[in-house]
């Protein structure tokens, strides 16, 4: 199974440390295609790719490419509300994933297209059950 997992980058990068934690988590279930969202190193500054085009258009190849998405969308971005968007069109299911009492709320173009699962959570350890009933059921659809 090839998961695109999707998290901010120039929207900010204070949720990397939970986005390498669901990276991980993730890759018991299959091939993670977008690792580099979780990497601490990455910066809201930094770059990954020899410009925004190429990172563009490879990465929409990802999203092609892969089985099921997953967005962690609590800090808010334009790429990952892009992607979410992109993937919807392309009929892929997509797990969003939404954490709890940060005083964040939520767009209703996430929180209202019944095309999107949806998790709400307040930390990672209590993210892992649903994560896993959600991909394992999809596994088993396969
Ligand atoms: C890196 C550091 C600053 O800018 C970059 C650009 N590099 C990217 N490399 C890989 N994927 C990217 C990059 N920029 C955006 N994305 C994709 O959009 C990722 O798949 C993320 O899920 C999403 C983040 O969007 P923004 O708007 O928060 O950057």
């Amino acid at each position: 199974m090839k998961i695109y997992f999707a998290g901010s980058i120039r929207g900010g990068r204070q949720d990397a440390a939970l986005y390498e934690q669901i990276i991980q988590y993730l890759k018991t279930f299959g091939e993670v295609l977008t690792e580099h969202v979780g990497d601490p190193a990455l910066t809201s500054i930094g770059d990954d790719g020899p410009n925004d085009q190429f990172i563009h258009d490879r990465d929409l190849e990802w999203l092609q490419s892969s089985d099921v998405i997953v967005a962690e969308v609590t800090a808010v971005s334009m790429g990952v509300g892009y992607e979410i968007g992109r993937a919807v069109e392309m009929r892929k299911p997509v797990l969003c994933l939404f954490r709890e009492g940060l005083n964040v709320n939520l767009s209703a173009m996430i929180a209202g297209c019944a095309a999107i699962e949806l998790i709400h959570y307040s930390e990672f350890e209590q993210l892992k059950k649903p994560l896993h009933k959600y991909l394992f059921s999809f596994k088993a659809s396969k």
